[in-house]
């Protein structure tokens, strides 16, 4: 019956508020359902886990928020580059310490963005401590490159997708230059581009968007096939992972929900997958690189 928990956290300025609001928004926390009324005003950030605890006994931990993350160095990047746009130098080296070990075999730096509030944020030394024995990628894409191939033909539905791409690739970190964009003619033509984009290995990644729409479609279990074969068959040719973003829906309605209406939008979790990908294929690349030094 319980549904969930929400820690209020009073800013005692309407600078402090902003700069806290600023704070967690670089961060790539889900954004709740934020509200003004006559009173005050409030901004939830909202986790995929989170639990109250309780503790007797020396208090250890370095401020009463911890924050649970997954890529320490890569959240740290970030931090400091929120504390250095929002304060001095000087500053900058009082609101953050180090990244040390802690007494619960991780890892951890305490932050300040506001004055007298505190953050840890926290990754497992054990990638796979608390989880089952998997490797997964993570959605943290600072310095990766990616393609974005996006088709003409349904063009109020792919420009939509492509929308929801960018914005995904942004908020996690893929500089503007390190997006190349290619629009082809139609869903047909992706898997070419793909092929030869991947092939030039100028990229990590590429997000496929396009729109076949059956009832507009000749032929359009034939076009959907190829198309899928075509943009599967170039990652496992060319070892680049191909998020696949080309919806194939009924109706022109059906495509629009899923392209920012009622159902999400497949542009962004196409991204989202890219990324993800490239994440694992490095972890996974790392790992057997480790697997090698230890034998050796
Ligand atoms: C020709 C065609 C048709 C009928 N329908 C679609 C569609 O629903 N979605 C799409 O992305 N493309 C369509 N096309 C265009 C083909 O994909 C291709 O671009 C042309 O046949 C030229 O090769």
């Amino acid at each position: 019956m319980i549904k969930g928990i929400t820690w209020i956290r009073p800013a005692r300025s309407a600078e402090e508020f902003d700069a806290l609001e600023s704070f967690f928004s670089v961060l790539g926390f889900e954004p709740g359902k934020g509200w003004d009324d006559e009173i005050n005003r409030g901004r939830p950030f909202l986790a995929p886990l989170g639990n109250l605890e309780f503790v007797h006994g020396t208090i250890r931990a370095t401020a009463d928020t911890l924050i649970e993350v997954t890529a320490l160095d890569d959240v740290r990047r970030v931090v400091e580059h929120w504390l250095t746009k929002h304060l001095t130098a000087s500053e900058v080296t009082k609101r953050i310490t180090a990244t040390e070990d802690t007494h619960w075999k991780s890892r951890a730096f305490t932050v300040e963005p506001v004055q007298g509030i505190k953050f840890a944020f926290w990754e497992w030394l054990d990638p796979l401590k608390g989880k089952p024995a998997a490797l997964d990628g993570d959605l943290v894409a600072n310095g990766m490159k990616f393609a974005i191939i996006v088709a003409r033909w349904n063009a109020v539905i792919t420009e939509r997708l492509l929308q929801g791409a960018l914005d995904c690739l942004h908020r996690s970190g893929v500089r503007k230059g390190d997006i190349e964009l290619l629009r082809v003619p139609g869903s047909w033509e992706i898997p070419a581009a793909a092929r030869a984009i991947a092939e030039t290995k100028r990229v990590d990644g590429i997000v496929t968007l396009g729109c076949l729409l059956r009832g507009e479609t000749d032929h359009f279990e034939a076009i959907y096939n190829e198309v899928a074969r075509g943009i599967g068959q170039s990652q496992q040719e060319t070892g680049v992972p191909h998020s696949f973003g080309v919806l194939t829906c009924d109706t022109l309605e059906q495509a629009l929900d899923r392209a920012g209406l009622k159902a999400g939008n497949k542009g962004f979790e196409a991204a989202a997958a890219a990324i993800e990908m490239v994440s694992l294929k490095r972890k996974i690349s790392s790992d057997e690189s480790a697997g090698q030094e230890a034998s050796q």
